[in-house]
């Protein structure tokens, strides 16, 4: 592990540094210094396996508790609605250029405060870079700035028309993806691709079938929940072939890029027009967003905020420069190797115990377990495995019959845990505490004594069992080791 990783023991200057905070907090207000106490000690006391989360180094964690917070920045570097932001500037330009370095990209925004907003943000610098007017093309201006009330009249009717294809949520897909109750898929006119019912898999010729039918504007691939590689440079064609802006939404593997485990076509950064991520995912970084794009997106994207994004969390973006530059010190390279194969693990671990995997494996950084072979939904199958201290978070499968809310699968990543040291053989240990938690777990009945999709019956002395083994494997593998609280 690298001295940037949660695993290399802190020493005594990391303890003060949190003791002194929690001191200065509880003096104003004591549930939330305990508070804060306990999520310590409840996350180094359950397997995390959250695909979405991990855990940051002390100095991305410190970096967000300063001053900095404490500052207006609206705008960009060197082109500020407020003054005095020389030190923002210097901030937000480190961890523009780390992710550019990091990522390949010819440019990077740090600005978004989320993944959500990293798409906002997308989709605004492709409608204001792609979308044509006649007006537009006679005078051809592309900077909205400066189009009349005429021509805006004419634009807000276009951007009304713009299409948006993406992959559907129960395939995998993310919300902001076109998934019709978000405001991605009310500001488009939207369609969804899905995976082959057969291998689970994506099938490139259907989506290629499918936008050249549709043919959207923005063709967005990524995923929060499909346990597989996309061919990026495949998309690309298919977005190419029908006119399409590419964007791809790397949240969940940005740190698979990072780290050199996506290269070629498993890299998006070369082939898309716009990237979006988050970087506390399996990037290891603070809560927050970032946009990559190629040069002639970057005019817009830089106006993402004030026109989508309230002012810049400049601690966080000071963060994100942190956590960039952890993330390309060679000991990145390792740790998403590790993330890859611990899931490869995690996914043979169930597979020699007869569960059942959507695509039937992985190879990225989750698996996505279906329960209803237990004869479980999503919701039971989280509860009973949260009772035995296994953090886990339900999800739709492909075509689920439960849908979004009950769902018929577990899905479980490997980052949070890898960082913590996790190896091929305690992954397989924790696939047998899932099979053992969710083999000895019966459906229960709701208060009228009908089959409930809620409830859950788990037999008794299971929850111990786990939670010992658990506690050996997180005793073994300390979250912030060296780090003690007074
Ligand atoms: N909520 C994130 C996840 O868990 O995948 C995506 O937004």
């Amino acid at each position: 592990m690298s001295a940037a990783s949660t695993g290399e023991p802190m020493g005594k200057t990391v303890s003060a540094a949190y003791d002194a905070a929690l001191e200065v907090i509880a003096a104003v207000e004591p549930r939330v210094a305990q508070a804060t106490r306990q999520e310590l000690a409840d996350q180094r006391s359950s397997l995390k396996l959250i695909a979405s989360e991990n855990y940051a180094s002390p100095a991305v964690l410190l970096t967000m508790g300063t001053w900095f917070s404490d500052k207006y920045a609206e705008g960009t570097v060197g082109h500020r609605f407020y003054a005095a932001c020389q030190n923002v500037d210097t901030v937000e330009a480190l961890a523009a250029e780390h992710a550019r370095e990091l990522f390949g990209a010819p440019y990077a925004y740090a600005q978004p405060h989320s993944g959500i907003d990293a798409n906002l943000v997308a989709f605004w610098s492709i409608l204001a870079n792609r979308v044509e007017t006649p007006a537009l093309a006679e005078k051809g201006v592309r900077n909205v700035n400066e189009l009349t009330e005429d021509d805006w009249e004419t634009l807000r009717k276009r951007f009304g028309e713009q299409r948006l294809l993406g992959m559907s949520l129960d395939a995998g897909g993310h919300l902001t993806h076109g998934f019709r109750p978000n405001i991605s898929g009310k500001m488009f006119h939207q369609q969804q691709y899905g995976t082959d019912p057969t291998t689970g898999l994506l099938d490139y010729d259907a989506v290629a079938a499918k936008a050249r039918e549709f043919k959207p504007l923005v063709l967005v691939a990524g995923y929060s929940a499909y346990p597989r590689r996309v061919d990026f440079a495949r998309m690309r064609e298919i977005a190419d072939e029908v006119g399409a802006v590419l964007m791809v939404d790397m949240a969940h593997f940005a740190g698979l890029v990072a780290g050199k485990v996506f290269t070629g076509d498993e890299d998006p950064v070369p082939h898309a027009h716009v990237v979006t991520t988050t970087t506390h995912k399996s990037l290891r970084g603070p809560r927050g967003g970032l946009v990559l794009a190629q040069e002639e997106f970057a005019a817009d994207v830089d106006r993402g905020c004030p026109m989508v994004l309230g002012g810049p969390l400049s601690h966080v973006m000071a963060a994100k420069a942190v956590a960039l530059a952890e993330a390309r010190q060679p000991a990145f390279q390792t740790y998403a190797q590790a993330i890859a194969d611990n899931a490869k693990a995690l996914a043979e671990g169930f597979l020699t115990r007869d569960a059942t995997l959507v695509t039937g494996g992985t190879d990225n950084h989750l698996v996505l377990l279906d329960v209803s072979s237990y004869g479980l939904t999503g919701r039971q199958a989280e509860s009973a495995l949260l009772e035995a201290g296994v953090v886990t978070n339900r999800n739709s499968v492909p075509r689920d019959p439960n849908g979004a809310w009950y769902t018929s699968g577990v899905r479980l990543g490997t980052p949070a845990l890898t960082t913590r040291g996790f190896g091929p053989a305690e992954f397989d240990t924790v696939a047998s505490m899932i099979v053992e938690v969710l083999s000895q777990t019966q459906p229960g009945t709701t208060k009228a004594g009908g089959p409930s999709k809620a409830s859950y019956v788990l037999a008794d002395g299971v929850a111990d069992r786990v939670r010992a083994r658990s506690a050996e494997l997180l005793a073994a593998n300390p979250l912030y080791p060296g780090l003690e609280l007074g």
